[in-house]
């Protein structure tokens, strides 16, 4: 099939541009989510030769699959921090792979700070499973002084969120208040194209997803709610929570990664994991919380801390919320 010139999808480039052209509180944005875009590009190409591994180690570039692991993680942690430097919009960068703040520049262009997970799901990159980027995207204030603890900004002030998934097909969705669009990478133009707007979680919640290897350890109120999963959907669970909550945005789903009394605050990563999927699934219509609280409010004391995360349809996660505190 042909597509008319009319009929083609529009690119990403083209969306922002129509979407928040002289709409000062994304000015900008639409460099950063370029940037985003290209380095998501870069990756993906690195993440398809993951594959060739094995081939690859014989030359003795890259040779064992742990090595190929840290070689991709760190290769996107770099290639992000250097096309969001480069972008000359973002101040400051915090990032899975770095332990501390990454100022780049406190011009007043330099108007927003990000906080990535620049390969979530690593540990899928050498069995050919999706994987992907997470990005949550603050404004800085006017004048703000940008400081190592200019990334602990409650997930309630994102502007913007982005995820991409490295999958089947590479899949870039942005977010701002009230919109959620999707975008597909077009292999030959080597262009996102407009594939999946206004995304809005399905009233209808088909599935949960979680480690049920975990389920002992869990606390009696966390299981019984698990429990209730089970008998009300199918089970779904890549283990990478980026692809699986692209797919609970999708097709209707919840995704829980509970806390257990070893590990109360579970094992993600509040500020480049929960709270973007967080601020993405509420845009589209669903709800995120920790068990406690709604993960937006959460008022972050350190870079890298970890959160329960219970996300997707809203109506679904309350009801599992409620059963963990008791109901
Ligand atoms: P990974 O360890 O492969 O990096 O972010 C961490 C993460 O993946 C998530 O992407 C995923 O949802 C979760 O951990 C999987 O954890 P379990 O293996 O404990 O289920």
């Amino acid at each position: 099939m042909t597509l008319t010139e009319s009929s083609k999808p529009k690119t990403l480039s083209a969306y922002m541009s129509d979407a928040w052209n002289g709409n000062s509180r994304y000015e900008g944005l639409d460099v950063v989510i370029a940037a985003i875009a290209d380095g998501a590009q870069q990756i993906q190409e690195k993440v398809q030769l993951a594959s060739l591994a094995g081939v690859i180690g014989v030359t003795g570039e890259i040779n064992v699959q742990g090595e190929i692991v840290q070689y991709l993680d760190t290769a996107a942690s770099d290639a992000f921090v250097d096309v969001l430097s480069k972008s000359g919009r973002v101040a400051a960068i915090g990032c899975e792979e770095i332990e501390g703040t990454v100022i780049v520049g406190d011009s007043a262009r330099h108007n927003y700070i990000v906080q990535m997970d620049p390969l979530d799901g690593s540990s899928n990159i050498d069995v050919a499973i999706s994987i992907g980027s997470i990005f949550g995207i603050w404004r800085r204030g006017e004048g703000e002084a940008v400081t190592d603890d200019s990334l602990l900004r409650p997930g309630n002030e994102q502007v913007a969120a982005v995820y991409v998934v490295y999958g089947s097909s590479t899949v870039l969705v942005a977010a701002v208040e009230n919109s959620v669009q999707g975008f597909t990478l077009e292999p030959t133009t080597r262009e996102f194209a407009l594939t999946h707007p206004d995304l809005r979680i399905p009233e209808k919640c088909s599935c949960y997803s979680t480690n049920e290897g975990n389920f002992k350890k869990l606390d009696e109120p966390t299981q019984k709610a698990v429990k209730k999963l089970r008998d009300s959907y199918s089970l779904r669970y890549v283990g990478s929570l980026v692809a699986d909550f692209h797919r609970n945005l999708l097709k209707g789903g919840i995704f829980l990664y509970p806390g257990d009394p070893g590990s109360p605050d579970g094992k993600l990563r509040l500020m480049y994991e929960a709270n973007p999927l967080g601020f993405v699934a509420e845009q589209a219509g669903g709800a995120v919380s920790s068990g406690k609280q709604r993960i937006l409010d959460i008022q972050p004391e350190k870079l890298h801390q970890r959160t329960p995360l219970i996300i997707g349809n809203k109506d679904v996660v309350e009801q599992t919320v409620a059963i963990i505190n008791g109901a």
